[in-house]
């Protein structure tokens, strides 16, 4: 059993405040996917984990700064700063996951992946090769190249799904800061499929706080476009977490076949 599971930089930091860290959310979550795993090995299965996280209130204030109506300018500095900001939080949270006994393993996007004519260059087998042997890779949003011009922000975003359609996961699991995909009512939306896909993304707003890429909207458009079938739920809540990883029902489903 394969799950990727992205946790949204609002779950592990206060986006309006730069460099905080969320610790009591990072330190359940580590504690929570400890339980998932210990829940599979008692099973007699196995668990293969991939964790991506977002970039929080390290990686998208920074962003921020260096972004000009959609292009990234004095990048000589920009490109190294917000790539630092990025490591620290991903260190940070690494450490974290490291204290629960979690073999997790740093995977840094922005030193080797790149897109090129639209189009992402991501190669995997370093991920698929730590996965058989049972560590878990921690891939994080980054700044990357973009070989037509400029700079591109890697959202985890855009990770989990590409990952997802890559390594053909069974499980993939946004972990965000609502319970899921909201109706006008503040409803969560059970499912996602064709029949109410268009009037969703119409009326997605972007995340609240300092964001440099598209929150909501752009997580269920890149699944669903992706074709990915993803479930989207709250992390902040104490055993959503190890719940969506053991299979049970959470938040709201993408469902696009
Ligand atoms: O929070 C953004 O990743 P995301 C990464 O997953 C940076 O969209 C560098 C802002």
């Amino acid at each position: 059993m394969l799950a990727i599971l992205k946790l949204g930089g609002s779950i592990l930091s206060n986006k309006k405040i730069p460099f905080s860290v969320n610790w009591d959310n990072l330190e359940r979550i580590g504690l929570e996917v400890r339980e998932a795993l210990n829940y599979y090995r008692e099973k007699g299965e196995k668990l293969k984990l991939i964790i991506i996280h977002g970039g929080g209130s390290f990686g998208h204030p920074i962003a921020k700064k260096y972004l000009k109506e959609d292009k990234f300018l004095n990048m000589e500095k920009g490109f190294w700063e917000i790539q630092r900001a990025m490591r620290r939080f991903h260190n940070i949270i690494l450490d974290t996951l490291h204290s629960y006994d979690l073999p997790v393993v740093s995977i840094q996007p922005s030193s080797f992946s790149f897109f090129e004519h639209g189009k992402l260059m991501f190669p995997t087998r370093t991920i698929e090769e730590f996965l058989k042997r049972d560590f878990i890779p921690v891939v994080h949003g980054d700044i990357v190249l973009n070989l037509d011009g400029n700079y591109k922000i890697l959202s985890g975003d855009h990770i989990l799904p590409y990952l997802a359609k890559e390594l053909k996961a069974d499980i993939n699991l946004h972990a965000s800061n609502v319970d899921g995909v909201l109706d006008s009512e503040g409803k969560v939306i059970e499912v996602i499929n064709k029949n109410n896909i268009d009037k969703i993304l119409s009326s997605l707003r972007d995340a609240e706080g300092i964001d440099v890429t598209g929150g909501m909207y752009l997580k269920v458009m890149e699944t669903f476009n992706l074709k990915v079938r993803a479930i989207i739920f709250n992390g902040n809540k104490r055993g959503n977490i190890y719940k969506a990883l053991i299979g049970e029902k959470v938040g709201t489903l993408i469902d696009p076949q």
